[in-house]
C-alpha cells in the first residue's frame, strides 16, 4: 500500500501507538518550510542560526500542550476517521503552540533570572547567545503567524485562528506583567500575597495558552463557534490555575533532574502558591522569618524560608489541595451536556493530576 503522504510526511500512523513520532516529523517539515520563507533572504549563518536555536527551544518540552490539539480533535470526531489532513493540520496547529511556548520560556527565563529549562542551561545563559536570546524569541513568536499563513490562508476559519493566538498571547503577556509587577509590590509588602491576587496571575501567565488554548484550537479545526464554548473555557482556566500551583509546588519540593530546571521562586521574590500559603499562615515569628529570607539569593536564606515552609506543613497543605481540587473538577465536568467534552477534559486533567514533572 502506497504511504500516505501530505507535505512529505506520512501521517497514516498518526493516532497508533507513536503518534509523537509523526508529530516529531510534522516539526521538521515546518522548519523547513520556515528555512524557505521567501519574506527573508536567508544566509548560510542566518539558516545555521535558526535552525540551531529551534532545535534548542522548540521540541525539547513534554509536547503536552501540542499533542492536546490532537487528542481533543479526535475526541471531538467522536469516533469518526479524520482525513490525512485534518491529522496534518492539527499536528501543525499543536506544533504552533509549542512554538507560543518557546516564545514564552526564553524571555520567561531572562525575566526570571532562571538557570536551567528542560535539563540544560536555559538559551540566554549559553555564551554565545546572551540577550540575542530576546530577538531569538521575537522570531519564534513571528514564526507562528508564517506558519498559519502557509498552511492555512484560504480556510474558512483563517481568521478566526489568528485572533485566538493573538488574543491568547495578548493575556498571556497582561499576566507576566502582573506577575512582574506583583513582585515589586510584595517586596515593600508581603502580605499583599493573598490567593485572588495570585490566581489573576496565572489565570492570565499560564491558563488560557496551555489549557484553553489546545481545546481551542481542535474547536476551531472542528468547525466550532468559541462563543458557545464558554463553560469549557471556564474549567480549562480552572485546571490551568491547577497546573501552575503543582508548578510553584515543584519550584520548591520537585526532583530538578525530572521537571529539568531548578527553582528559582523563592530567589526571586515571586508571588508564587506556597508564598500565598505560608502569609497566609504564619505565625509572627515565621513572618519574620520571611520578611528578613524571601527574595535573597543566598542558600542560607532560601534554607530558612524552607523551614517555615516545613512548619507549616505547605506539603500537606498541597496534598489536601491537590484532591479537593481533583473532585470539584471531576464534578464540573460530569455536568458537561457532551459526552466528547467530558472526555476531551477528563484527558486533560488526568495528563497532569499528581505530575511530578
Ligand atoms: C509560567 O511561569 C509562565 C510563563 C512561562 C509565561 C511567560 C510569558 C511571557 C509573555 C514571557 P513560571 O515562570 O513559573 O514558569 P517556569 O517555572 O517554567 O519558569
Ligand atoms: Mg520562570
Ligand atoms: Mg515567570
Ligand atoms: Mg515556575
Amino acid at each position: 500500500m502506497a504511504a500516505k503522504a501530505i507535505n512529505g510526511v506520512n501521517v497514516a500512523g498518526l493516532g497508533g501507538v507513536d503518534p509523537g513520532g509523526t508529530f516529531r516529523q510534522i516539526y521538521d517539515t515546518l522548519k523547513s518550510g520556515l528555512l524557505q520563507d521567501d519574506a527573508f533572504d536567508y544566509t548560510d549563518e542566518a539558516c545555521q542560526w535558526i535552525a540551531t536555536m529551534l532545535e534548542y527551544n522548540v521540541p525539547g518540552g513534554k509536547l503536552n500542550r501540542g499533542l492536546s490539539v490532537i487528542d481533543s480533535y479526535k475526541l471531538l470526531k467522536e469516533g469518526k476517521q479524520l482525513s490525512d489532513e485534518e491529522v496534518f493540520l492539527a499536528c501543525v496547529l499543536g506544533w504552533c503552540i509549542e512554538w507560543l511556548q518557546a516564545y514564552f520560556l526564553v524571555l520567561d527565563d531572562i525575566m526570571d533570572n532562571s538557570h536551567t529549562r528542560r535539563g540544560h542551561p536555559c538559551w540566554f545563559k549559553l555564551p554565545k547567545v546572551g540577550l540575542i536570546a530576546v530577538n531569538d524569541g521575537v522570531l519564534l513568536r513571528n514564526h507562528i503567524p508564517r506558519i498559519l499563513k502557509k498552511h492555512f490562508k484560504g480556510k474558512p476559519y483563517y481568521a478566526d485562528l489568528l485572533d485566538l493566538f493573538n488574543e491568547v498571547e495578548f493575556q498571556t503577556a497582561s499576566g507576566q506583567m502582573l506577575d512582574l509587577i506583583t513582585t515589586h509590590e510584595g517586596q515593600k509588602d508581603l502580605s499583599k500575597y493573598k490567593l485572588p491576587v495570585y490566581n489573576r496571575i496565572v489565570q492570565y501567565k499560564t491558563a488560557y495558552y496551555s489549557f484553553y488554548l489546545p481545546v481551542a484550537c481542535a474547536l476551531v479545526l472542528s468547525g466550532e463557534n468559541l462563543d458557545n464554548y464558554v463553560d469549557v473555557k471556564n474549567i480549562l482556566v480552572e485546571m490551568g490555575t491547577y497546573f501552575q500551583v503543582q508548578d510553584d509546588y515543584l519550584d520548591c519540593y520537585g526532583d530538578a533532574d525530572l521537571i529539568g530546571k531548578i527553582g528559582t521562586d523563592i530567589e526571586d521574590y515571586k508571588c508564587s502558591w506556597l508564598a500565598v500559603q505560608a502569609v497566609e499562615r504564619a505565625n509572627e515569628s515565621q513572618m519574620k522569618t520571611l520578611l528578613e529570607n524571601y527574595g535573597k539569593s543566598d542558600p542560607a536564606c532560601v534554607a530558612k524560608v524552607k523551614g517555615v515552609y516545613k512548619d507549616l506543613e505547605l506539603q500537606n497543605v498541597f496534598a489536601e489541595y491537590e484532591q479537593t481540587f481533583y473532585e470539584q473538577l471531576i464534578s464540573s465536568i460530569d455536568a458537561q451536556p457532551s459526552k466528547a467534552v467530558q472526555d476531551v477534559l477528563k484527558l486533560f486533567l488526568h495528563k497532569i493530576y499528581k505530575r511530578q514533572k
